[in-house]
């Protein structure tokens, strides 16, 4: 009978543990598209280019596939002179695409001993030209939400004489021109992954059985 108890218990941590939901956004300010000249070196935050200009990449987990996410201000913008960029890093896997034009590249690589083994591609993806894209993967490894978000829009970037270029990474360039006042980029805020809430859940779970049976 304990035996079957603890069978149960156990089963019932594995069902909750299978729908873990692992979750990460970082958001990015509005109107702080850099505009970059490089001879002689300028880079203007402008609100002018709100088709580049980033406002969050999300990272998800649910059920074994991976879902990315960039969006902007205003529309995603097909043209070929403009670059959209997402990747997600963690310990035991790297996603990437780049969006260009109506193209999209996608690479989804295992890590092992810090080294990229490129397994495949994303399996699928959507534009919202509105203004989001969403890109899946089928999961590489653990899915955990602890890893590294990062993601750009750029116009001539970075080959051209001047380009505008958004990305969701402290601008140490601009911190300066700022005079220290960081009014670019910042890394937003990462929300927490749900890995600890699903844990919470399946004790509080395994702990209601077992009283309940006790009782
Ligand atoms: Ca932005």
């Amino acid at each position: 009978m304990k035996i079957l108890k603890s069978s149960i218990l156990f089963l019932m941590i594995i069902f909750i543990m299978s729908t873990v939901v692992s979750a990460l956004d970082i958001s990015d300010p509005e109107d702080d598209v850099d505009h970059v000249i490089k001879e002689p070196y300028s880079i203007t935050p402008v609100s002018t280019k709100p088709n580049l200009d980033v406002t969050t990449v999300g990272y998800t987990v649910d059920d074994e596939i991976v879902t990315l996410t960039l969006s902007v201000k205003g529309a995603i913008e097909d043209d070929a002179s403009i670059t959209y960029y997402t990747e997600y890093e963690c310990n035991d896997a790297l996603y990437q695409f780049t969006y260009s034009n109506g193209n999209l590249n996608s690479q989804a690589s295992a890590m092992v001993n810090g080294e990229k083994n490129l397994i495949g591609q994303a399996i699928d993806h959507t534009i919202d030209p509105a203004n989001t894209i969403t890109v899946t993967y089928s999961v590489i490894g653990m899915g955990g939400a602890d890893g590294e978000l990062y993601g750009y829009a750029g116009k001539d970037f970075p080959l051209g004489d001047e380009y505008w270029m958004d990305n969701t990474v402290v601008d140490f360039d601009n911190q300066q021109n700022d005079g220290g006042q960081n009014t670019n980029d910042n890394g937003g805020s990462d929300t927490p992954g749900f890995e600890m809430i699903t844990v919470l859940v399946a004790f509080a779970a395994v702990f209601f059985l077992a009283f309940k049976r006790k009782y």
